[in-house]
């Protein structure tokens, strides 16, 4: 990997005992005015991953972000690492946090200036077999899946991932969605492949990954923890992390999005191309509590009136074929929303033709899981109201807990909405 141009700007650590968060302080970096860190912050470089950068579909903000802290780790690491081993990569070419197996490292920022978005970029180094979503090898070992996460403390999960690297098993992985959900081929999103030098056997086996994400922030210290879970051994699955960059912002760094722009950022959501959906899903929440009425607009279920799905429920007795069909149809359509209205209807037992009219209908909205997209667009817009964890966040989140759609995005939202309540306590 070629240097970063800030690299020259190491984090200067100094132990403080007055320090307001106790232990240590990073000392604000102010960047040099001729490094591109004094650029206005513009998400069409950071938020989106570089091999697969979509169009973006906002206006960057004239940019306040302030460099908190910066490593490249080839000088050295700093006590606001708990963990402090290095290594070169085979290449050697760059020098990293790691390697690391099973554990969680974590990053100690204090003494933040005022703020209200964070800033986290990062490149994860991946070596060797991971195994992606995969749970168990032939001969019933266990596998995977192989979960790689970032979270801060006291704060949201802001990826909970698995990725795969071992070519020859077609294990594929959650990134660059959040697991468990879809599976997605290996290496996808990978901004290097195979370049770092580790080897699996005869494979080479490695992998760089860049991570760059805005979140709504005001604490003047965090922890930030990287982590892996439920990998093999170090010699079998290993990472490391390169190129640590924080900024504070005192601005969300997306211009406030139109309707035509959220529209587009929708559709992105249940996009094919999964790296399309992750920009959208990171524009969201780099967007802040703008997002939110957006996604109210479009999560709330219709409201439909009683009256209507009763007349349409008549139809299905209709003395007109057409009318009876044209009901049956439109009764599908609302689905969840028609659902309660038609088992009320069924206890009272209609004759032979609307009642298996309803029969059916109730059977399609039992069997009619979400189409596939679809579902991947609620999931998604789940992750950014819980990473986003406003009031109107929550009450969003709990109108999808408990409302008309299918079990699996009612239990996605509850477990959103519950660390969501455990964060703003
Ligand atoms: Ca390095
Ligand atoms: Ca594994």
């Amino acid at each position: 990997m070629s240097k970063t141009p800030w690299a020259a700007s190491v984090a200067m650590i100094v132990t403080s005992s007055s320090a307001p968060c106790s232990g240590l302080t990073i000392r604000l970096i102010e960047p040099p005015t001729s490094q591109p860190a004094a650029s206005p912050p513009d998400l069409r470089d950071s938020a989106m991953p570089a091999t697969h950068a979509a169009q973006p579909v906002w206006e960057a903000r004239s940019g306040d972000a302030r460099l908190v802290y910066a490593n490249d780790f080839e000088e050295s690491v700093g006590q606001e690492w708990l963990h402090v081993q290095r290594t070169r990569t085979p290449n050697g070419k760059q020098q990293f946090l790691g390697e690391f197996g099973e554990t969680s490292v974590c990053l100690h920022v204090e003494d933040l200036p005022p703020h209200k978005y964070l800033r986290i970029c990062f490149d994860l180094y991946l070596m060797r077999s991971w195994d992606g979503n995969d749970k168990v090898a032939p001969g019933g070992a266990r596998n995977g899946p192989d979960v790689w996460e970032l979270h801060l403390q006291n704060g949201p999960t802001l990826v909970h991932t698995t990725f795969s690297l071992y070519p020859h098993g077609g294990a594929r992985q959650a990134y660059p969605d959040n697991h468990p959900g879809p599976s997605h081929p290996m290496h996808t999103g990978a901004a290097e492949s195979n370049t770092l030098g580790y080897s699996g056997g005869n494979d080479p086996m490695d992998a760089v990954y860049h991570f760059s994400l805005v979140v709504p922030h005001t604490a003047r210290c965090q922890i930030v923890r990287f982590s892996a879970i439920g990998v093999q051994v170090v010699t079998d699955e290993s990472w490391g992390i390169d190129n640590v960059r924080i900024e504070a912002l005192n601005e969300s760094p997306v211009a406030k999005l139109d309707a035509d722009a959220f529209r587009r950022l929708w559709d992105d959501l249940a996009s094919d191309d999964p790296m399309k959906a992750h920009a959208a899903v990171w524009t969201l929440i780099a967007a802040g509590d703008w997002a939110v009425p957006f996604l109210q607009s479009r999560l709330k279920p219709p409201a439909v009136e009683d009256e209507s799905v009763r007349r349409l429920i008549a139809d299905l007795n209709h003395p007109q074929w057409a009318t009876r069909e044209e009901a049956t149809q439109a009764l599908m359509k609302l689905g969840l929303l028609a659902e309660p209205h038609l088992r009320q209807e069924l206890k009272r037992s209609p004759p032979l033709e609307p009642r298996s009219r309803i029969e059916e209908i109730l059977k399609t909205i039992e069997q009619g899981a979400l189409p596939e997209l679809e579902g991947l667009r609620l999931a998604r817009a789940i992750h950014v109201l819980q990473v986003l964890r406003s009031k109107p966040a929550a009450e969003l989140l709990e109108t999808l807990a408990s409302g008309a759609t299918t079990s699996q995005v009612r239990k996605q939202a509850q477990q959103a909405l519950e660390q969501v309540r455990r964060m703003r306590k």
